[in-house]
């Protein structure tokens, strides 16, 4: 069983993914439990401030240290060698998220996934109560949110026991560091375009390698990069 624990400032944006679909199913089955946390709880002010103006001045806000600190330490207690718990900030100066990532998180008992907002966080917090930043990817969303639920979801179907076909986790070509070649289904022929014969022949082995050949031409027009890490990875094996 697995156990995350998100912190945000939007708990309400996670009502019907953590309810839906893989996330929903691993949920039921007892592989996965999510719980979110408003971050506005541990305020002790009237207003219940999390934010505040940046130190040396600038555009925007950041979020104040005292109700984040609070969070993460009521749910994972203090940063330090016998904290069982991963404490994760996503946050756009993170590493960026890759499916190795994604293993060893799978991995792990306790995740506190920990939703960064307006321009960032006190930097103290990541000092006193992060473990590790993470980002999901080079482009500018407006908070952790939708990365957190990329987290879950991707962590989600790594359990054991939540996607019905357990080949289906480990196999796929992208999990070998690979893209997927193109997919069909009927009709055989739609607006006059036939799907390759080689699908239709029943011949499984000529039909793997057709895959394993389109999905190395794939990677090779499209992603170079993934193609040169699994040919090192390869050689590892
Ligand atoms: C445009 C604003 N930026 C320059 C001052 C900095 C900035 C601050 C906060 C940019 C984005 C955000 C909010 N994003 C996240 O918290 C975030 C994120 C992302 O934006 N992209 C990819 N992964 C992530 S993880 C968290």
């Amino acid at each position: 069983m697995l156990r995350i624990d998100v912190v945000t400032i939007f708990p309400e944006l996670f009502g019907a993914f953590l309810r839906t679909s893989i996330v929903g199913i691993g949920r039921e089955s007892g592989a996965l439990e999510v719980s979110t946390h408003d971050l506005r709880g541990f305020t002790t002010d009237r207003h219940r401030t999390v934010d505040d103006a940046p130190y040396g001045g600038g555009p925007g806000m950041v979020m104040k240290p005292e109700p984040l600190v609070e969070a993460i330490e009521a749910l994972a207690g203090p940063k330090g060698a016998q904290r069982t718990a991963r404490v994760l900030l996503l946050s756009p100066q993170g590493e960026t998220l890759d499916q190795a990532r994604v293993v060893q998180m799978a991995g792990q008992q306790h995740l506190v996934l920990v939703c960064g907002r307006y321009e960032g966080v006190d930097q103290r917090v990541i000092d006193l109560a992060v473990d590790e930043e993470i980002s999901i990817g080079d482009y500018v969303l407006s908070g952790g949110e939708v990365p957190a639920m990329a987290v879950i979801e991707a962590v989600a179907r790594l359990l054991p026991g939540v996607l019905g076909n357990p080949e289906s986790a480990g196999s796929d070509s992208f999990e070998q560091g690979l893209l997927e070649g193109p997919q069909y289904t009927r009709p055989a022929v739609f607006r006059g375009r036939a799907v390759p014969e080689v699908l239709l022949s029943g011949n499984h082995a000529a039909v793997a390698r057709w895959r394993a050949e389109q999905a190395r031409e794939t990677t090779r027009r499209r992603r170079p990069d993934l193609l040169r890490r699994a040919g090192r990875e390869g050689d590892e094996r």
